[in-house]
């Protein structure tokens, strides 16, 4: 992410309280009348701009408006953001570290405003230019402080120099000079104890630091940070001013930004104090710390479009949605390929099955003509049986009656009498015999061709 959408994303909150409202002032903008001059003061108190900064800002306004005949909703705008950069803008250099080695920087605030975590950010940044870097744990008074900046210390990879719990700030410092000078080390920062309850021991302890330096470090370049929590509203202007009465201040870190909609005590800061505003803390990781840029600082503030974090998440919510879509569309051609495939395999089965049928149809037509084939062979071997048969039948009583006229012949009349008397009883016995045969015979053929054998 930039350090511009840091920026923004940071001053989201103030942003939503300061911006949207002058913007919905802008949206119902006529003309710059005393109702909209009181809007104005009342929209920027409400961001913490104090009462003095926001009705210089719109007396400002209102003599501009008259002098270059002013009169659009969006020049009236511009014309804000203009006198808010200037009021924020203290010299091109002022709100930069000085570049001079080596550089002592002390840094002070009252507790828990961010000292410890701010010098932890600084130093990583400063050893990203290419600086060294030597912290100096002089907070010996709260118990654990010491190793907080131990701990950033290992993190970043700066060495740190300390005393154990108690011991006399000063003499840390001491030793952290002596560290540096012999180390050669570009920059030794500095940690203070948080305490402001007692404004004449800071102010003597702060005295004694001075001489030390003074006395053992008159190289060094000196800056005097004041560490100030944005979200303090008014109270972070009585701890400058109380900061400064008692120690010449050279700069402001403005922190905890991101967690308030009240960034508007920046303005004010720099309106009521010759101080410049140094760096502003937008979270608490070791990135969230930028130098203050007062036309980015101004930009941001006033950029009505939406973060660049915003901006990714809308792009990727909507790379989502297209995706979901794709795999809408790719889930319907798969179902549809799914249904083509089914109805060939269905279409292949159904010719399958006819064609089967078509086979059982034709096998049955083979049997039934076989069956009939075999239905004629059967009754055609009947009849030629019973042709036979009756062939034989035929031919038996002949050959009978010429066997028996043969014995006639020889056995006499009697002989033949009973020849004869005997033929004709077997005769009428063969006469039934064939009737039944043929009977028979009929059955066995009727049977043979009903069931296509003999
Ligand atoms: N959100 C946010 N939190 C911050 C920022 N700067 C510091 N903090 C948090 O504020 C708390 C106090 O920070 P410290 O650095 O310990 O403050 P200090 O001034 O050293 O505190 P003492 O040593 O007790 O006086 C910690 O939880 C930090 O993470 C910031 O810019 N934004
Ligand atoms: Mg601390």
């Amino acid at each position: 992410m930039s350090f511009f959408s840091k920026l923004k994303e940071g001053l989201q909150r103030t942003k939503e309280n300061m911006v949207l409202s002058l913007e919905e002032m802008f949206n119902t903008y006529t003309r710059v009348d005393e109702g909209f001059l009181e809007e104005l003061e009342d929209t920027l108190i409400m961001s913490d701009v104090s009462m003095n900064t926001a009705m210089k800002i719109s007396d400002e306004l209102k003599e501009t408006v008259k002098r270059r005949h002013i009169d659009s909703a969006q020049q009236v705008r511009e014309e804000v953001k203009a006198i808010t950069a200037r009021i924020l803008d203290k010299g091109e250099t002022a709100h930069r570290l000085t570049g001079e080695n080596p550089l002592l920087i002390l840094v002070i605030g009252v507790n828990g405003v961010g000292k410890t975590t701010s010098i932890a950010k600084i130093a990583a940044g400063l050893k990203k230019q290419g600086r060294s870097v030597q912290l100096v744990a002089a907070d010996t008074f709260r118990a654990a402080a010491a190793e907080q900046l131990t701990v950033w210390g290992e993190r970043i990879g700066v060495n740190v120099i300390r005393h154990k719990e108690g011991s006399d700030p000063a003499a840390v410092l001491f030793d952290g000079i002596h560290s540096a000078v012999a180390k050669g080390t570009d920059v030794l920062i500095c940690d203070t104890a948080g305490r402001l309850h007692n404004k004449k021991n800071l102010m003597n302890e702060l005295q004694k630091m001075d001489r030390i330096i003074e006395r053992e470090f008159p190289q060094a370049h000196r800056e005097t940070l004041l560490v100030i929590d944005g979200s303090t509203g008014q109270n972070a202007l009585s701890q400058v001013r109380q900061f400064s009465e008692i120690t010449n201040i050279t700069g402001i870190i403005l922190t905890k930004l991101d967690g308030t909609a009240k960034g508007g005590i920046v303005i004010s800061i720099a309106d009521e104090f010759s101080i410049p505003v140094k760096f502003i803390g937008v979270g608490e990781g070791l990135e969230d710390m930028q130098p203050f840029r007062p036309d980015e600082f101004v930009e941001a503030l006033f950029d009505s479009t939406g973060s660049e974090k915003e901006e990714e998440e809308q792009i990727l919510e909507e790379a989502a949605v297209r995706e979901e879509a794709e795999d809408a569309l790719k889930e319907e051609s798969a179902d549809l390929q799914e249904e083509e495939k089914e109805q060939e395999t269905e279409q292949k089965e159904e010719q399958e099955t006819e064609k089967e049928e078509e086979n059982e149809i034709e096998a049955q037509g083979e049997t039934r003509a076989q069956e009939e084939e075999s239905l004629q062979a059967a009754g055609e071997e009947a009849r030629e049986g019973m042709e036979e048969k009756t062939l034989q039948e035929e031919k038996a009583p002949q050959e009978e009656m010429a066997e028996a006229m043969e014995s006639a012949e020889t056995e006499g009349p009697l002989a033949g009498e009973e020849a004869g008397a005997e033929t004709e009883a077997e005769k009428e016995e063969a006469g039934e015999a064939d009737a039944r045969e043929e009977e028979q015979s009929q059955k066995k053929g009727f049977w043979s061709r009903f069931f296509g054998r003999k």
